[in-house]
């Protein structure tokens, strides 16, 4: 890969990036052209606004360091305290690359800095996509390989089923680089399968490993465990072995559906920014919470002081990374582009390309940053548990202050997490998620965020998920497709895609997701089918709300909403409400063969919600018994709804209202 070069990934197009005419803001040209150039690219933006983003990183062509400035030529440490460090050649570590001091500025200079690129290898077919290939199964005489699309999605075509009780054994890999953190680690489909994970050295013995803590100790290999809902990943935590042929067996302590069964580096970092040392890196840690940061780093194994010749950064701080390329080498797990263990440090990233893969693939894991004209590409088929929104591929821990601009995230699972209470902007990107993840929303949000003019256009997915309060989300372009089951739900059940949904999962007034404006936005709605799970019924709607008591404000979107497959266990909206008591939807405009609000649904049942001066226009395709409005669902009602001074174009006012639940509601 040439320095800078941008590559789209397979299958993804990105036609506002194709639209966008070539503006090569850097390098040489002169004050006058460039400012007619952005007058031209301000027309461009202003002539498409809230239909494209301008995605603006470029490659950067490289320079000689000037004065003061330190060259860098190998992986290490950017030690010294407010000095701007200039890349002079593609940096390659077989672990974590560079480690950044306080106030450092390192400038890429068109360069890449490579991170985990050793000679790593993956256990040969650990995705069983060759069938039991390369598998001891003789301890596993029931072990069969099935579709993904027929039983269960995971990661590629096919799955794994064992019996409880069976054991699968692997070929021989090479761990090339020895005393580092690897995880043997086994995907599992539900929280109610268990496994034991563990790993043999090149003499077939097992390998032991326990970790201290401090005064605790923990055995992290072999592992036995559970994932959380939704399934993902246990797995065997290895540090301080030698280098040499490993290969890893995985117990079925219950009936089993496994895959991704590999040993892969991990908790490597492209660029480090080191507070503490965070070294619970076990998986008995990762479901208590524990953070994990750097522990191949630390100065004692097991300790939080970093090494000595790491620069640890105290205190609140800027450190600034620019113009260039950041990409992982091998395919590992919990592993970063850029890292922060510090809460202090405000990362401003400008013009950088990071492209990750990998299990838990994270480009960006700071607490707060200032990101413009950069590019992610984020490969990352699974996550180690999806009960954590952070673990995405950019993840803003402690985000007040932030903001996000001119970027492009391609990628899942989840583009943008934003854990915030307030000041903070997320304008003119572009977000194009690829969620087989639950809940890993393109746009992950806290409370008191202004969103806008970005355009959401999953591959697979979901657009904006919040929890919070006094968000602001106005002018963005959503396209939203139904999605096909994912992992957690398959079979016999509903799954809903959506543009923007609000929830707080029926919390007490006041607590919860309340006092957010959504409003001008335009939403494209696709609803479909997918025959090939057992009644899999796929729910696509524009904006989802499940708020307990919370009032939300929704107003002067434009909505259209298109239910391909009618007379399937397909179903679509453009407000879907539930479990939520009142919320305001006011002078919408929906475009729909469905009924446009779906209140009290599948999710749960609503009340007291206001629909007041919407414009509902029957789509032409639309059925003949079509009905603006639909209240109730076989287990749920709907009560106190009140519709108010709607207008109804191709139709006339109307409620498809279930029978046999309580529904309630006034027309005036
Ligand atoms: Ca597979």
């Amino acid at each position: 890969m040439l320095p800078g070069e941008v590559t789209n990934t397979p299958g993804v197009a990105h036609p506002a990036e194709t639209m966008l005419p070539p503006v090569p803001l850097r390098g040489g040209i002169r004050l006058a052209k460039k400012r007619a150039l952005l007058m031209a690219l301000a027309m461009f933006c202003l002539l498409t606004r809230g239909t494209t983003a301008p995605a603006a990183y470029g490659p950067t062509n490289h320079r000689s360091p000037g004065p003061g400035e330190i060259p860098v030529t190998g992986p290490g440490a950017c030690d010294q305290a407010g000095k701007t460090y200039v890349l002079t050649r593609d940096v390659s570590s077989e672990m974590s690359a560079l480690f950044v001091g306080k106030d450092v500025t390192l400038d890429l200079n068109g360069y890449t800095v490579w991170y985990a690129a050793g000679r790593y290898e993956h256990v040969p077919n650990y995705g069983f996509e060759e069938g039991l290939a390369h598998w001891d199964v003789s301890m596993a005489p029931s072990a069969k390989t099935e579709d993904t699309d027929k039983v269960k999605p995971f990661i590629g075509k096919k799955i794994l089923r064992l019996s409880k009780g069976e054991e699968i054994v692997s070929e021989y890999a090479t761990l090339p680089v020895a005393n580092r953190s690897y995880y043997a680690m086994c995907g599992v489909l539900t929280n109610e399968m268990k496994v034991t994970v563990g790993v043999d050295d090149e003499r077939g013995r097992p390998v032991i490993c326990d970790l201290s803590y401090g005064d605790e100790k923990r055995r992290t290999c072999p592992q036995t465990g559970n994932t959380m809902l939704g399934g993902g990943f246990v797995f065997a935590y290895l540090r301080d072995l030698p280098a040499g042929k490993y290969r890893i067996r995985v117990h079925a302590d219950t009936d089993c559906l496994l895959d991704e069964v590999d040993i892969r580096p991990a908790l490597d970092a492209g660029i480090g920014i080191v507070g503490p040392v965070q070294p619970w890196g076990s998986y008995d840690s990762l479901l208590l919470w524990s953070p994990v940061g750097f522990p191949d780093y630390a100065k004692t194994p097991g300790g939080t002081e970093p090494a000595s010749w790491i620069p640890r950064v105290t205190g609140p701080c800027t450190i600034t990374i620019r113009n260039g390329v950041i990409r992982n080498g091998f395919e590992g797990i919990r592993s970063w582009g850029v890292f922060s263990s510090t809460d202090e440090v405000r990362v401003v990233l400008d013009n950088v390309r990071v492209v990750t893969s990998g299990i838990s693939a994270g480009a960006l894991r700071v607490p707060r940053a200032t990101i413009r004209n950069c590019r992610f590409e984020n490969d990352a088929p699974f996550i180690i548990q999806r009960h954590d929104g952070s673990d995405c591929s950019v993840s803003l821990t402690s985000a007040d202050g932030s903001e996000v601009s001119n970027s492009t995230f391609i990628g899942g699972q989840g583009n943008l997490s934003v854990s915030c209470k307030g000041n903070v902007t997320i304008h003119d990107n572009l977000f194009v998620n690829r969620e087989t993840v639950v809940n890993h929303y393109s746009l992950g949000l806290g409370s008191g965020a202004e969103i806008y003019r970005n355009v959401f256009r999953p591959e697979i997915g979901s657009g904006i998920l919040t929890g919070g309060q006094n968000n602001d989300i106005h002018e963005n372009s959503f396209e939203i497709v139904a999605a096909n089951g994912c992992c957690e739900y398959t079979d016999h059940t509903e799954y809903t895609t959506s543009a923007i949904r609000l929830t707080d999962y029926d919390r007490p007034a006041g607590t919860g997701c309340f006092n957010n404006r959504v409003h001008h936005n335009r939403m494209k709605v696709v609803g479909r089918s997918y025959p090939n799970y057992p009644d899999y019924r796929p729910i696509a709607a524009g904006v989802r709300v499940d708020c307990g008591g919370g009032v939300n404000y929704v107003y002067d979107n434009d909505i259209t909403v298109e239910l391909r497959d009618l007379n399937t266990t397909a179903q679509a909206a453009a407000f879907y409400v539930s479990l939520s008591n009142g919320g305001e939807y006011r002078h919408n405009r929906v475009t729909t063969n469905v009924p446009a609000f779906w209140i009290g649904n599948p999710y749960g049942p609503a009340k007291n919600a206001k629909v007041i001066e919407n414009t509902i226009i029957r789509a032409g395709h639309a059925p003949a018994d079509f009905k603006p409005f639909r209240l109730g669902w076989w287990q749920y009602g709907a009560v106190g709804i009140e519709f108010i001074g709607n207008r109804f174009v191709n139709c006339e006012f109307g409620v498809q209202a279930q029978e046999g639940v309580e529904i309630r509601y006034t027309n005036r």
